[in-house]
């Protein structure tokens, strides 16, 4: 270890003016902070903190020599005799903590690891805003005694339309935009679902009734995407079928659904719409949400946005199945699920959900 070039231990006789008392004082602080890097061992730090802290240090006479000085050249040389030892001091402080850790724990690079900063953070995925969505309705229905199920994409043309009282050659099916995977004209073709009804018949002939369902997936339509339309999109079906089921308890479950996602406040519509499957039927709308009724591009400027097609089961699609229309009746609903966060959050246009922006997607 190098020594104050003044000695450390002695006070400098020749210094009689406040330069120069200052100047050694810049002296102690300086070489004593140099040494102090180079210290390894807590012995070492020992026979530091004599030679520039203990009572024969240059430091601590300079400090008891303050009473003799000139009155003028006191309050100076005493404030800086005093930050020279604070800084020493806290140096001093730091360096022990640092070897005693190495002590501790030697294995760690104590320079360079501060232990008790915070973990890096994971960048951990989030929920898409359709499942999130999903998963709402879901629980909704659940709550009110549905059961919830699931079906095949690839879907037999016979559940998809025949069964639905949609045969070949039916006008509705042009409503449908079909992706065919048997284009072959074949009596009973393959084609990617156009909507969640399939799931009506596939349960209804494989359970009687009372039945309270619900099946959410993925649709397909071969159809242009617009700002509420995209080619392939969720729907989830709702079917129940019981003795002495009305429309009045499709109007009260739909009500009650729409409250739940929107508030008692939100207005819901209900106009006569056509489906071959059910009779009679209708569309549901809520009153848009981005405008308040007023008209937007969300709503193309009607105030309102369709959510769902509904009615009464056809009595063909109950016979179909093996279920006796004279006793039994039901309803059934399809609702677009896009349509609910679109309206929630004032989405105002479908694409965006599956065009894989992670601005857009880490909203939610
Ligand atoms: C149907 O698909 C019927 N199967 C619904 C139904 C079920 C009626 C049971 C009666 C009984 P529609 O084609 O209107 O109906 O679609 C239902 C809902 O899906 C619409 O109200 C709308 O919210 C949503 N939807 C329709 N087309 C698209 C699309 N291209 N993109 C996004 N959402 C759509």
């Amino acid at each position: 270890m190098k020594t104050c070039p003044a000695g450390p231990g002695v006070v400098d006789k020749d210094i009689t003016t406040l330069y120069q008392m200052l100047e050694q004082l810049r002296r102690i602080q300086s070489e004593a902070l140099d040494e102090l890097s180079k210290v390894e061992s807590l012995r070492e730090l020992e026979f530091w903190r004599v030679r520039y802290l203990g009572k024969k240090s240059a430091l601590i006479q300079i400090l008891r020599s303050l009473a003799t000085l000139p009155a003028e050249e006191r309050p100076r040389t005493g404030m800086q005799a005093n930050k020279v030892k604070n800084s020493l001091e806290s140096g001093l402080r730091e360096k022990e903590e640092l070897l005693q850790q190495a002590v501790v724990a030697p294995h760690l690079d104590v320079q360079r690891l501060d232990v008790t900063l915070p973990g890096r953070p994971f960048p951990s995925g989030g929920l898409h805003p359709v499942t999130k969505a999903l998963d709402e309705i879901c629980s909704v229905f659940r709550n009110m005694g549905f059961q919830v199920v699931e079906g095949p994409e690839v879907e037999w043309e016979y559940y998809n339309f025949e069964a639905l009282n949609i045969p070949q050659h039916h006008p509705a099916r042009d409503r449908f935009a079909t992706l065919w995977i048997d284009a072959d004209g074949r009596k009973d073709s393959r084609l990617l679902r156009t909507h969640t009804s399939p799931m009506q018949i596939r349960f209804m002939e494989r359970e009687r009734p009372p039945i309270r369902m619900i099946a959410p997936g993925r649709v397909y339509r071969y159809e242009a995407t617009d700002a509420t339309h995209e080619s392939v999109f969720f729907m989830v079906e709702g079917l129940a079928v019981d003795r002495s089921i009305t429309m009045a308890d499709l109007k009260g479950t739909l009500l009650e659904f729409c409250r739940c996602l929107f508030g008692d406040e939100r207005q819901v519509r209900f106009r006569c719409d056509y489906f071959p499957f059910v009779e009679p039927g209708m569309e549901v709308a809520i009153q848009c949400l981005v405008c308040d009724g007023d008209g937007c591009r969300l709503c193309s400027h009607s105030g309102w946005i369709e959510i769902l097609g509904a009615g009464m089961v056809h009595p063909d699609v109950l016979a179909r199945v093996g279920i006796d229309p004279t006793v039994y009746s039901g309803f059934a609903f399809g609702l677009g699920v896009e349509r609910i966060p679109m309206l929630r959050y004032g989405i105002d246009d479908i694409r965006l959900f599956y065009s894989n922006d992670l601005r857009f997607l880490k909203q939610f």
